[in-house]
């Protein structure tokens, strides 16, 4: 986009804004504030059971993920920190890679444990981990969990997302209620081992990788479980862990409203966890999931310092890269986006019963073209005005080929 035309549609815009009453200024210094952590497991390209399609100059390991990411950084200026996987990302050289990171800039987000996988543990999650009928693998599960917030506590991370496959394939397999209780018990034990300043963030799954019962399928039985375990366990939302059509904004709204939302995983979906994209499939959910959150937080039910703002995507036929790019351009437009609504005319509606006058002010902001104004966010961070012209124009996938070759492929998804 060549410099003039971007200050042309800026200018208009702001035009546009002031006369609204909105200040270009302050939404500037909002979006550039407003950061994203990228997940470790997400920079190479995904699969799916059908297959995995290498994109060549994937990175080999932890070090290399911390520069990709670092990258992302420096181009979009939308993201500073990433969200590490154990085992898949668990650092060799401690030391090597808080060094890395700090030089990149790059803090470390939520730690996510993985007891949906064998990885050479002496006992298999085949069957379940914390909700496992055996007593010895509930133990084997939780270690891991403490372990996990041992590496975290080393690289100055506040918070530990767990996340259970477990549940059943088959009506009479499982006992539901002792394997929610089983299932709390030990999540118990791992919030008693979680530092005073962590959070515990439970994810919640309605299906896959089983697909009878999952033993924390809603949002519901999270947040029953967090209420048992104590105020820092709260609820993530990764918006592809819905069943269709579900009204995730008013999720969002319900949570904000107990001040019980931990964080996103952001992405979008047309049917199942597709990991697709966020922004890519329904926009417009995207952006009523912010104005709830804005607004949540401007009439003080959840402060925003208090939520985590994570991307969690598979790249099937995408360079992860460049889909990390849209990824974190899209949150940001919704997010932009969510600022211009009109709240106090909103409410006026609300009040009236002005049902039609509502819809105006909302589609009113979204319909806004923002791209300037979230482009404009980034120069002024010292970020590229189109990254990915910027990444397609230095061959930057060409490069790491080179570098890491065709055929090498990150741990992960
Ligand atoms: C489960 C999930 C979870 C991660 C995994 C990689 O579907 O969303 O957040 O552990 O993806
Ligand atoms: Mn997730």
């Amino acid at each position: 986009m060549p410099t003039d035309f971007h200050q042309k549609s800026l200018s208009l815009l702001s035009e546009q804004l002031s006369a609204r009453g909105l200040d270009t200024n302050y939404l500037i210094q909002k979006i550039a504030a407003f950061q994203i952590a990228v997940p470790s497991w997400a920079l190479g390209a995904g699969g799916t059971r059908f297959g995995r399609f290498l994109i060549g100059g994937e990175p080999r390991n932890l070090e290399e993920k911390l520069e990709d990411i670092g990258l992302l950084a420096k181009l979009t200026k939308r993201t500073d920190a990433v969200s590490l996987h154990i085992p898949w990302d668990i650092p060799q050289d401690l030391q090597l890679i808080k060094q890395k990171a700090a030089d990149l800039q790059i803090r470390f987000d939520a730690m996510n444990s993985n007891t949906f996988q064998d990885y050479g543990q002496p006992l298999t999650y085949k069957l379940g981990s914390l909700s496992n009928a055996a007593a010895d693998i509930r133990k084997q599960a939780v270690e891991h969990n403490l372990l996990v917030i041992e590496v975290g506590k080393e690289l100055g991370s506040k918070g530990l997302t767990v996340w259970l496959a477990d549940g059943s394939n088959f009506p009479g397999q499982a006992h539901i209620r002792k394997a929610l209780q089983w299932t709390t018990e030990s999540l118990q034990e791992i919030y008693a081992g979680l530092p005073a300043d962590w959070k515990l963030l439970l994810e919640y799954k309605p299906y896959e990788p089983n697909f009878y019962h999952t033993v924390i399928p809603d949002w519901g039985t999270s947040a029953l479980i967090c209420r048992q375990l104590g105020e820092r366990a709260k609820v993530l939302v990764d918006l592809g862990h819905h069943l269709p059509n579900t009204n995730i904004e008013q999720i969002v709204a319900t949570l904000m409203h107990q001040n019980m939302l931990a964080g996103f995983h952001f992405n979008d979906s047309k049917y199942g966890d597709d990991d697709l994209s966020t922004g890519s499939i329904k926009p417009y959910q995207l952006f009523l999931i912010f104005c709830e959150l804005v607004n949540g937080a401007e009439e003080k039910a959840q402060t925003w310092e208090s939520i985590s703002w994570m991307i969690d995507a598979s790249h099937n036929t995408k360079d992860p890269l460049e889909d990390l790019i849209q990824a974190l351009e899209s949150i940001s437009q919704a997010f932009a986006k969510s600022l211009l609504v009109d709240r106090k005319k909103l409410n006026q509606c609300q009040l009236e019963g002005d049902v039609v006058g509502a819809q105006e002010v909302l589609q009113d902001a979204f319909l806004t073209d923002v791209r300037s104004l979230v482009r404009e966010a980034r120069i002024q961070s010292g970020g590229e005005a189109d990254p990915l012209e910027y990444y397609r124009r230095e061959k930057i996938r060409e490069k790491r080929i080179l570098q890491r070759g065709k055929n090498s492929q990150a741990s992960g998804l």
